[in-house]
């Protein structure tokens, strides 16, 4: 029976997945941890413990207690974040990856899953239907310490056989926990605005287009890679994974369909810089053929989930 550790369960992708998992596995073979304080669904639904991925001694520790056989790591300092305080991102990233690498090996861990992020390209690389293989030249923290973990990923994949999954996450959509820190948070922080007050201030430019995904997609997409039969997986760094491209005016519209009052106005910060490194769209051909990957969710239909759930949670109709 797999026993399946989540670190970060708190976060933006492991409030989902750990309930996503629980209904796969059985709530109680589905450890959800994290530094901070879960949602009481997660604490409700199966076990949680505080946890610090940093915290190597106790990570064993748990990883034996429980007879854990898979690992999800989840925690990471995203992009807009790690700009703000650059070692301590590096460090937070690169030191749980190795963490989790080593004691998977050393414990003989089934299968780890680690996320990495379309930061992993840069400006040399080609903007439209990036390719699974390309010229990688990140300029932002994170991107390069997504980059170097990929790399680590496959190290270890072929110097000790273990079994890491990866996929290269765009910009992830979801309105059930806030996302962090990162770059492509404008596409969550605007469905929220326009339910509670009707406007939004825009930290990049309309034209910015990016690679997005709504979240039930990435949530499916992560456990039928990780659900794959081993022998068909020919990335062991990470997958390219594609879902819809559009940028801040395309969203606007689209929220304006349901709430034509809504207004958006710009004011690009730092992150306009990291946005305008990253691809606009993405090539997932790989993954569609070694793993039958398909998103499911378009612009329209995202949008009006979107607004739909976050109107409930806010308390409005
Ligand atoms: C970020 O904006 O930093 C993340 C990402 C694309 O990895 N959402």
């Amino acid at each position: 029976m797999e026993k399946i550790l989540v670190i970060g369960a708190a976060g933006q992708i492991g409030s989902e997945l750990t309930l996503a998992l629980r209904k796969v596995y059985g709530d109680q073979n589905v450890f959800a941890t994290d530094i901070k304080d879960a949602q009481s669904d997660i604490k409700k639904s199966g076990p949680f413990q505080l946890l610090d991925v940093m915290d190597d001694k106790r990570l064993i520790h748990f990883v034996i207690r429980y007879k854990i056989t898979q690992i999800y790591l989840l925690a990471a300092v995203l992009s807009g974040n790690a700009e703000r305080l650059p070692l301590q991102a590096w460090d937070i990233n690169m030191r749980s990856l190795l963490n989790i690498l080593d004691l998977a090996r050393e414990v003989g861990i089934k299968k780890v899953f680690w996320p990495s992020s379309i930061a992993v390209f840069g400006l040399t690389t080609p903007k439209v239907d990036t390719p699974q293989l390309t010229i990688m030249e990140p300029n932002t923290v994170y991107g390069i310490s997504k980059l170097a973990g990929e790399r680590w990923c496959e190290y270890y994949s072929n110097k000790y056989k273990l079994d890491i999954r990866s996929i290269r996450y765009p910009g992830l959509i979801s309105y059930k926990t806030e996302a962090g820190g990162g770059t492509t948070d404008y596409a969550v922080e605007i469905f929220e605005e326009a339910v509670e007050t009707g406007k939004y201030e825009c930290f990049l430019k309309p034209d910015t287009k990016l690679p997005m995904m709504f979240m039930p997609d990435a949530i499916r997409g992560t456990i039928e890679l990780m659900e794959a039969d081993s022998s068909k997986l020919s990335i062991r760094s990470s997958y390219n994974l594609s879902g819809i491209s559009f940028d801040p005016k395309g969203l606007a519209e689209e929220i304006k369909k349901i709430i034509p009052d809504f207004e958006i106005t710009y004011k690009p910060d730092f992150r306009q810089s990291i946005a305008d490194s990253w691809p606009q769209s993405i090539d997932d051909s790989v993954a569609r053929k070694d793993w039958n990957w398909k998103h499911e969710y378009d612009l329209e239909k995202m949008s009006k989930i979107m607004l739909r759930e976050t109107k409930k949670k806010s308390g409005k109709k």
